[in-house]
């Protein structure tokens, strides 16, 4: 028996990428991609993929996993749950936090979610470092440290009283950025408004999960993007804007973006399909829906078709934030707790992908290339994973997903595989679904079955990257030539 030329060949496909559509072959050796061509020579592995959509791996860029909150509740998945729902929803790399809380040593704080990945990833991982403790050491050691060994992103709120870090924390963890070519990602909303908003809706008995979405008020986000983008371009460093959820923020950000700045942004699939009323449930029902900033109205979902379309919003990530409907979970406040007393965060790894396929690759909206970018090719490049992660090109890591474009799912509570045990998206029917996963030339996923060991996800240590490289134009007061000399970087 002649030997095989590749160790798989994924035969006939329709290949998409970022730019193109075309029929191909791909060959896989040693889980990379070896050749794109036609009549490809044998594989040891041969996966017919005809009438089929051949794209690359997810990277879902925002995503919670194993992650204690502030109040001390760890959410509902392990590594090995969340990056298998990720699989089999198509994603093959993920990028989560590695959360610190006050009082905590970042070195250490790293060290532990290291190795809760190490133990239980299946896909590829990457991590963002949750700052909530912005002290000298943490600053001016830790975080040195820390990009060294390939933790390029650090992450900060503007909100929650355990979490934000302040105005002038913000303004430390910019510089220390900028210093050591990292980038920064920022949940930004305006604190007091939500602190105020909350306290007179709880005050008057406005307690339902449904007054969770009036206590972020738009104008929240709006004003809390406009202080951001003045403290990135005090200090001339790029930002990376989570989750945006109002016409008004992705107007901030056009702006910001045409006078030139660096700043990126990203939304999630809650904030294009979900809306305030999904919350307006009887009971505390409408928890299920609560995520921050919450989902807002149809307009908005338009003006962030529209700013993804413009490429002023870059990115779809999931801000998979899974908690149970149990007192392990939402309701550990009780059976009947006030919205300021619910868990944020929804489960979406798994949805993410075939929700956007639907709405892009078979209803059309933005199209195929477009769905690569958002989820694939555009998180690889600006995280700094591109080429090895996010598109389809010889030498790249095989991270492939073979989509059925054609198979039809009705998305029910307890079907995915987090371990929240229900999906806000239940109900809803949606047209394509990615059948095989390949990370690095291994199949992961094959008939709705998981084939990958936990613990064989590999992490991707990153630098800044390009993303991440200051513009270069000093703002004057931090310019000694236009500054009376003040040395401040
Ligand atoms: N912000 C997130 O990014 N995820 C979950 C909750 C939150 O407020
Ligand atoms: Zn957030
Ligand atoms: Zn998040």
């Amino acid at each position: 028996m002649p030997q095989a030329a590749f160790d798989c060949v994924i035969r006939a496909g329709r290949v998409g990428t970022a730019v193109d559509e075309f029929d191909a072959d791909i060959g896989i050796q040693d889980g990379t991609i070896a050749a794109i061509g036609r009549d490809l020579a044998a594989g040891a592995i041969e996966i017919d993929a005809r009438g089929k959509l051949v794209l690359p791996g997810g990277i879902d860029a925002h995503a919670h996993i194993e992650q204690l909150s502030a109040a001390g509740i760890v959410n509902a998945d392990t590594f090995e749950s969340a990056t298998t729902a990720a699989a089999f929803g198509g994603t093959t790399t993920v990028i989560c936090f590695a959360a610190q809380h006050r009082g905590m040593n970042l070195m250490t704080v790293v060290a532990d979610y290291m190795a809760l990945a190490r133990k239980g990833a299946v896909i590829d991982y990457t991590f963002h470092m949750i700052l909530t403790d912005p002290t000298k050491v943490t600053l001016e050691e830790h975080v040195p440290a820390l990009v060294a060994q390939g933790h390029s992103t650090l992450k900060v709120f503007m909100t929650y009283d355990l979490l934000n870090v302040g105005d002038e924390g913000l303004l430390d963890i910019l510089l220390a950025a900028r210093r050591n070519k990292a980038f920064v990602c920022v949940h930004a909303e305006n604190h007091g408004m939500i602190s105020w908003m909350g306290k007179k809706l709880v005050e008057k008995g406005y307690t339902a999960p449904k007054y969770h979405t009036v206590s972020h008020p738009r104008g929240c986000e709006a004003e809390a993007f406009t202080r951001l983008i003045a403290f990135a371009e005090l200090i001339d460093q790029p930002i990376m804007i989570f989750h945006v959820s109002t016409a008004e923020g992705v107007d901030v950000i056009r702006r910001a973006r045409g006078r030139g700045l660096k700043v990126f942004a990203e939304t999630c699939p809650q904030y294009l399909f979900m809306t305030a009323k999904d919350l307006d449930k009887p009971g505390v029902e409408g928890a299920k829906w609560m995520c921050s900033p919450p989902p807002r109205t149809e307009a908005d979902q338009e003006a962030i078709w529209q700013g993804l379309a413009l490429g002023d919003l870059q990115v779809v990530s999931s801000d998979h934030a899974p908690y149970a409907f149990d007192a392990t979970g939402k309701l550990s406040a009780g059976a009947n707790p006030s919205f300021k007393q619910i868990a944020n965060g929804l489960p979406g790894i798994e949805a993410r992908l075939p929700l956007l396929f639907d709405a892009m690759v078979s209803k059309g909206r933005l199209g195929l290339p477009k769905f690569v970018e958002l989820t694939a090719t555009a998180p690889a490049k600006i995280y700094n994973l591109h080429p090895r992660k996010g598109s389809i090109a010889v030498g790249a890591d095989a991270d492939l997903v073979i989509w059925d474009p054609k198979r039809q799912v009705a998305l029910a509570d307890g079907m995915l595989h987090d371990r929240t045990g229900y999906t806000p998206y239940a109900g809803r029917t949606v047209r394509g679904w990615p059948e095989t996963v390949l990370r690095r030339g291994e199949v992961v996923v094959r008939a709705d079955k998981l084939a990958a060991r936990p613990g064989s996800g590999a992490f991707l240590p990153r630098t800044g990257g390009a993303a991440a490289a200051p513009l270069g134009r000093l703002a004057a007061d931090m310019d000694p030539a236009r500054n009376f000399g003040a040395r401040l970087y």
